[in-house]
């Protein structure tokens, strides 16, 4: 019963000591992305009924064609947080460099900066799959009353002061934590009202869901290509479910409801294709207060030193145990060459 559940704002103003150091500049950091969201959920839910889906023409950085609502998600996020003098700076895969919030001096007084990934699975608007928005919080670095600096942006994913995401899908969920586990909040479009629907969210230790797109295989390493075939023996409770929605945040809340490992490996080329500042950290965040784990094959992704605002890492995330079990993997296969 809706009446019973707590609302987004009413957990806010409970948990408000988790916020610590926050004179309520994060309270109110997430009441406007909470307003954000709704803003997109609204036109997201009304892509297919007018002419705002397919590409905008443009490329962003990452060469790939802009969506008309990956530019309307970017713009709304942007101008909702911007206009409520919360954050010093602001960084965007939509955007090349990041947003110094001008507002005079007290746009630089504030004291957070905001990452995010507007709209995530972008690609799978135009035929009706769930899509999302991915954010971070840190606490800037140099000094308040100063223009941020680029190295605000590029501290270890273990300095979020808070991340969360927003999936749309045949419902709204904004899923935060600020260090204190991980809460589940679905939205009431009637009245647009966030209601705890998922508290203290945990990962199951182990899972038997794989995600991973199996069309890059000849590219995968070695350790990968042995993992993918160990999912697929016919022993014990394998094989395992392929699950690939080719939405990071669609793929990461399922396997986190029901447990499973999500894998973007790199290729002979690239380092793979998730980035570690607006999708990686966040998302390692939430699995790690979800109790889950989530790593570069090697390394535990919030304690890589980022070097620019749009590298790429593979990301390997999910239940514990399956996560381990890759590293593994990618650990005998070096050895075995
Ligand atoms: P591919 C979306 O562009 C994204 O960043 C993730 O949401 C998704 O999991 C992945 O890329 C899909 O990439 O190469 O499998 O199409």
């Amino acid at each position: 019963m809706e009446g019973n559940s707590k609302t987004l704002g009413e957990f806010i103003i409970e948990n408000q000591k988790e916020f610590k150091y926050s004179s309520g500049e994060l309270s109110r950091l997430f009441n406007s992305i909470k307003l954000a969201a709704k803003i997109v959920s609204h036109k997201v839910n009304k892509a297919g009924l007018v002419d705002i889906i397919g590409g905008a023409g443009e490329k962003n950085i990452q060469g790939e064609d802009q969506q008309k609502l990956d530019v309307y998600a970017n713009e709304v996020f942007i101008k909702t947080i911007i206009n409520r003098q919360i954050v010093c700076g602001i960084t965007s895969e939509e955007n090349d460099d990041f947003i110094t919030v001008q507002g005079g001096d007290n746009g630089n007084n504030n004291k957070y900066i905001l990452l995010m990934d507007p709209l995530d699975g972008s690609s799978n608007i135009d035929v009706n799959v769930s899509v999302g928005t991915i954010f971070s919080v840190y606490r800037r670095i140099s000094e308040v009353g100063t223009p941020v600096i680029l190295e605000d942006f590029l501290q270890p994913g273990i300095n979020q002061v808070a991340a969360g995401y927003i999936i749309y899908g045949t419902s709204t969920m904004l899923v935060y934590t600020t260090g204190h586990g991980v809460n589940g909040f679905t939205l009431n479009p009637a009245i647009g009202t966030f209601y705890l629907s998922h508290p203290k969210i945990k990962f199951p230790e182990d899972g038997n869901i794989y995600s991973v797109n199996e069309g890059n295989y000849v590219h995968f390493p070695q350790g990968i290509k042995n993992y993918i075939k160990f999912c697929q023996q016919e022993e014990g409770d394998r094989p395992y479910s392929s699950r690939y929605i080719g939405s990071l945040v669609s793929d990461m809340h399922r396997n986190m409801l029901k447990g499973g490992i999500y894998m973007y490996p790199s290729t002979k080329s690239t380092n793979g294709k998730l980035r570690l500042l607006y999708e990686c950290n966040p998302m390692a965040f939430i699995t790690e207060q979800a109790g889950g784990k989530a790593s570069d094959g090697v390394s535990r992704i919030m304690e890589i030193e980022p070097t620019s605002l749009h590298e790429r890492v593979p990301f390997y995330s999910g239940s514990i145990n399956m996560v381990e079990k890759v590293e593994n993997f990618i650990s005998e296969a070096k050895l075995s060459k």
